[in-house]
């Protein structure tokens, strides 16, 4: 009682310089969780390890409670298509690496205050739907399309904005095969989970994750740029409230180790024992493929080359790298960096903007390796 919400112009907050993680964004934390970075060592992330973000509240689908997908806007042929309607179109099923946009955000300096991701923002899975360019076809896109809006079934509040989830794609890039983006109703060969987006979700392959809208329920053919919350206000690239921002868009290339060794319970720190320790992880990019993972156990000074495994023909899937690192007893800093085809790498100083998105700023891993004898 008596709550008002936000002024609508209230850009997000940064921390102070040395204010902790809070409540709210704990709150946030508990919420929506990352994977557990020791699940890197699978192909296909199993179900409920796969991260989760949810701006607002996971809708409440009964079972019985028939869903259906809008097509309207400017379309010739408006659509209006139940999960049975979906299914009698053709089928692909895509693996896929997905992150967040936020993923990493904890760690800059200033801290952007919103979801406080560390690194564990990404899962792979494989989606299965129907390719919306056939969907679009079906309704006839007229030739003045500019975006196509995406809007979920949650709604809430942000910065005193209310809303439904909407996300906006470029028409060309909706109607286009490359990436081939999918109205997707399942993840590893099962419905879509209730926090993925039961039953019927986007899934743009190579994007950062605010582009797969959950929960869809329906699609709008627009003649004019979509001007939503999500799109023009969140998930552009600021450096002041003010500026205009570039979007957020693809994924940019970051590599992660599987934590090597075992963890100390509190601080996450990883022991090792001397001798051969095998490093892996695993590398992506949105942007282009992968074609190069680097090691290093001196917080970035020295670099060598991981090996990739073979190009397993998944574009848009995370690829896995290992090499070997001999440790003797001492303190180490690993870090990991990828690098992709058109030459996009990670950087060593961190890459900031106000949302904290997009920021792929090599990984730290802290390791003690003991002595010989501490061991036994
Ligand atoms: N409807 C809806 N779709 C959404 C979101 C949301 O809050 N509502 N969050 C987006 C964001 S920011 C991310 S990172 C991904 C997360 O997908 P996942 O929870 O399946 O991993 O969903 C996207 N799709
Ligand atoms: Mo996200």
């Amino acid at each position: 009682m008596g709550h008002r919400l936000a002024d609508a112009s209230t850009p997000a907050r940064l921390a102070a310089p040395d204010e902790g993680i809070g409540r709210d964004e704990l709150a946030l934390a508990t919420r929506n969780h990352g994977l557990p970075l020791e699940a890197l060592r699978y192909d296909l992330t199993p179900p409920g390890l796969h991260y989760v973000l949810t701006h607002y509240d996971i809708p409440y689908v009964p079972e019985d409670e028939p869903w259906r997908l809008s097509i309207v806007g400017r379309v010739r042929h408006p659509l209006r298509l139940d999960l049975a309607d979906l299914r009698t179109f053709p089928q692909v099923t895509t693996r896929v690496t997905l992150e967040c946009a936020g993923n990493g955000r904890a760690l800059l300096t200033p801290r952007p205050v919103s979801q406080p991701w560390l690194v564990e923002a990404v899962g792979t899975a494989e989606w299965t739907g129907v390719p919306l360019r056939l969907l679009l076809a079906e309704a006839g896109v007229e030739a003045d399309a500019v975006d196509v809006v995406f809007t979920g079934a949650d709604h809430g509040v942000e910065r005193g904005v209310e809303q439904d989830y909407q996300r906006a794609l470029p028409a060309a890039v909706a109607t286009g095969s490359e990436p081939e983006v999918l109205v997707a109703y399942a993840m590893n060969g099962a419905p879509l989970p209730p926090q993925h987006g039961h039953p019927l979700r986007l899934v743009v392959p190579g994007w950062y994750g605010m582009a797969h809208v959950k929960w869809l329920r329906d699609i709008t053919v627009t003649d004019v740029p979509f001007t939503g919350f999500q799109q023009a206000v969140a998930y552009r690239l600021r450096r002041h409230p003010e500026d205009e921002g570039e979007p957020v868009t693809r994924i940019a290339p970051r590599a992660l180790l599987v934590p090597p060794g075992f963890p100390d319970f509190m601080s996450r720190a990883r022991v090792v024992r001397p001798g051969p320790v095998t490093l892996e992880g695993r590398a992506w990019s949105g942007r282009a493929p992968v074609t190069r993972a680097e090691v290093s156990t001196d917080a970035g000074d020295t670099w060598q080359e991981a090996e990739l495994a073979p190009d397993d023909g998944h574009r848009w899937a995370w690829r896995r790298w290992r090499c070997t690192w001999t440790a003797t007893p001492g303190e180490y800093v690993l870090s990991a960096r990828a690098t992709d085809a058109e030459g996009h790498t990670q950087p060593l100083e961190q890459p900031w903007n106000r949302g904290g998105f997009a920021n792929n700023l090599v990984q730290r891993v802290p390791v003690l390796c003991l002595d010989g004898d501490a061991a036994e």
